[in-house]
């Protein structure tokens, strides 16, 4: 908890949280993050893709690993446990098992992910794509808001472009990846539990709408014959809002605007928006991208506007390993509790790890379900919860494991 605080304040804004991938600030936490896994004599590197990977060697040098970890990237003005309190949580677990000098059949590894919420460059999952193979070369000419290019800041940050083939690992390298995470949702506290396990990752597609009208004198263009960009965007936001609402289970934000040439007596030219669209079942994305690509054209139809829509990233949804829910479930039992399951509408790398391994993820409950916002807050008593249950499910895969292998 104390490092989650610490890193909390490594930042790249003065007065809030946020640390991007492949910035001066994602380098000094992961500084911190790496003293703590040499000091419980894991092996350290940074692979290609900037990734942060730790390793604790299991009794045979050669053993598949599992992986526990999660990121250390944050959004803007971020809460200081999405991310950090699962790669903590996991280092905790293995300096547990080296204070009590224990090999285990497997290895851990511990990941520390460059970037799961995109915010740089707009590709969420970075790091865990590269680990899978799913890394695509072209999102390296992508430039942030400073202009600097994808390949530009990996190559300053210790990765590698031209190497990103080295950092993908093969389905034989893994036993299953975990993650504990904070449940960025209300269910746990209104189910007065401390703990529960993921289903499911829900289906997401992002968006990038561009809209085209003409900039113009404020003072001097009358109403009827303006094509005001930003006036076009904004209807298209309410009717985002409005397809949201009629689906149950289905969540619209459009999270980013930004007005050109952004001046008050300049009638808006250029809008571009983001669209983030989501829900537990594929279908109702697709159905629900559809209906609003369609009100965007009849919206720029009826405004004289152009509407460019582009398809940032879509990722269907994912199941979480049954057999891996089991043996969470099983070790919340043991801590006395009820095991609750419910799905995740935040995503996570597990979107990409579970292409290569079984995967599973433990939420922890955090208050009012606040979440990529500072008032972000886990109880330390939950999060001990949270450690207890990491430690039986590793043991527990662990006697498996010898059980299997004899
Ligand atoms: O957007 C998300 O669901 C995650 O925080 N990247
Ligand atoms: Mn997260
Ligand atoms: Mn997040």
């Amino acid at each position: 908890m104390n490092l989650c605080d610490l890193l909390g304040d490594i930042s790249e804004d003065n007065d809030r949280l946020t640390r991007r991938f492949a910035t001066p600030a994602m380098k000094r936490a992961y500084s911190w993050v790496q003293l703590w896994m040499e000091s419980i004599g894991m092996t350290v590197r940074v692979d290609a893709a900037g990734n942060l990977i730790g390793r604790y060697a299991a009794t045979n040098p050669d053993a598949p690993a599992l992986l526990l970890g999660s990121h250390l990237d944050t959004v803007r003005n971020a809460g200081r446990y999405d991310g950090p309190l699962g790669v903590l949580c996991a280092l905790a677990c293995v300096q547990d098992l080296a204070n009590r000098g224990r090999r285990l059949p497997f290895a851990i590894e511990v990941i520390a992910f460059a970037d799961e919420e995109g915010v740089r460059y707009h590709t969420a999952y970075l790091g865990s794509a590269a680990l899978v193979g799913a890394f695509q070369h072209a999102w390296l000419e992508r430039t942030d808001d400073q202009g600097v290019s994808m390949a530009t800041a990996l190559q300053g940050f210790g990765g590698d472009p031209a190497q990103l083939a080295a950092a993908q690992r093969q389905p034989s390298d893994f036993i299953g990846y975990c993650e504990v995470h904070i449940e960025q949702g209300p269910v746990l506290e209104a189910e007065n539990l401390p703990v529960g396990v993921v289903t499911a990752i829900a289906a997401q597609q992002r968006v990038s709408i561009v809209w085209v009208g003409e900039a113009g004198h404020a003072g001097t263009v009358p109403m009827h014959l303006r094509y005001d960009a930003l006036a076009g965007a904004a209807a298209f936001v309410l009717a985002a809002e409005a397809v949201g609402r009629a689906t149950p289970g289905l969540v619209v934000t459009v999270g980013q605007l930004t007005v050109q040439p952004g001046a008050s007596n300049v009638i808006p030219g250029t809008v571009t928006l983001s669209l983030d669209v989501r829900h537990q079942e594929n279908a109702h994305v697709h159905s629900a991208c559809r209906a609003l690509y369609e009100q965007a054209i009849q919206i720029a139809s009826d405004r004289q506007l152009s509407m460019e829509w582009r398809t940032v990233q879509h990722n269907n949804a994912v199941q979480c390993s049954p057999a891996l829910q089991q043996v969470l479930a099983h070790a919340i039992e043991q801590c006395g509790l009820p095991s609750y399951h419910l799905p995740s509408g935040a995503g996570h790398d597990s979107v990409m790890l579970s292409r290569i391994t079984d995967c599973a993820m433990l939420f922890v409950r955090c208050q009012r379900g606040i979440s990529h916002h500072p008032a972000e807050a886990v109880a330390v008593a939950d999060v001990a919860v949270a450690l207890r249950v990491l430690q039986i499910f590793v043991d527990t895969l662990a006697e498996r494991h010898t059980a299997f292998s004899r």
